[in-house]
């Protein structure tokens, strides 16, 4: 299983290519006894933590999200106490130890829903402070920002866009809400992978500027042959997902190196983050 952000070369290999929540969830639909994740480590946790019945392999080990590693379970915790009442939505973009301390995950694609979900009016958000902010433009909650943010997504400046505007300003720019709100504020629409994928099907618009990791791209011309993709910046490469190339999979494959192990303890905390996410989502 290969995300979004994966080689060009190694999403053409792969039986199925997603975001992490597809990812995972399509893991739970499988029969087969070993899934491979060509991703990043914390895909790779989301896929082991949903399937304990199932071996998950990581393509590449090293692959990490620095996003994921700003915040660890301890510093969490700090942040529950000086927070008591709010509750805290985690950004699936966390190590599964932090998704333990949670009470409930999301994604790009149902942060707003989720934060309207929960009960609490004052909300603690992590780690991602670009997706936090544009979750607060969405809702009347009290959303408390924790400051962590994606490296790839925060080179893509509101210059980049203006830009890329000019050249093709008959393009729809369409950007990721990992990006900064100066980014997001010139952007036509505000999306996560799975549904620029969906919003790009059915736009009638010839033209994108896509504001995300470049390797969306690849599987946005394939589906959309009479379309036109541009970068709105080539600094758009988060290098973690393009550690893994076909060579690294092939000797996972044969090897079955690299399986994500969960603690059983910390694997079911978690998983209830998560469940509670898939049921109202
Ligand atoms: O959840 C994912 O797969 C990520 C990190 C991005 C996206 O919007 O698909
Ligand atoms: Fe993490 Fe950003 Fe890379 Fe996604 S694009 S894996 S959030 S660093």
């Amino acid at each position: 299983m290969a995300h979004n952000y994966q080689r060009p070369e190694v999403q053409d290999i792969a039986d199925f290519v997603g975001d992490s929540l597809e990812l995972a969830r399509k893991a739970t639909q499988l029969e087969v006894k070993v899934i491979v994740l060509c991703a990043v480590h914390f895909m790779a946790e989301n896929a082991a933590i949903l399937n304990p019945s199932r071996t998950v392999l990581l393509a590449e080990s090293s692959a990490g999200c620095p996003m994921a590693d700003m915040i660890d379970a301890d510093e969490l915790r700090e942040w529950k106490k000086k927070y008591p009442k709010a509750a805290v939505v985690c950004y699936v973009n966390t190590t599964a130890e932090v998704k333990a301390e949670s009470d409930i995950c999301c994604t790009s694609a149902n942060a707003v829903k989720v934060v309207e979900d929960v009960p609490n009016d004052e909300i603690l958000f992590i780690p991602d402070r670009n997706l936090g902010h544009f979750v607060a433009t969405k809702t009347k909650k009290k959303i408390i920002l924790y400051p962590g943010y994606c490296v790839t997504h925060a080179r893509l400046t509101a210059k980049h866009v203006l830009a890329a505007k000019e050249a093709h300003p008959d393009a729809k720019v369409v950007v990721h809400p990992e990006c900064t709100a100066e980014v997001i504020a010139l952007a036509d629409a505000v999306l996560s992978t799975s549904q620029m994928a969906r919003y790009i099907k059915e736009s009638p618009a010839k033209k994108f500027l896509i504001g995300t990791e470049e390797g969306i791209i690849h599987r946005l011309k394939k589906e959309n042959p009479g379309k036109t993709f541009y970068v709105v910046s080539r600094a758009m490469v988060c290098p973690n997902m393009k550690k893994t190339t076909l060579e690294k999979l092939a000797t996972t494959m044969e090897t079955r190196r690299n399986v994500i192990v969960v603690p059983e303890d910390i694997r079911l905390r978690a998983k209830r983050a998560l469940d509670r996410m898939l049921e109202i989502a």
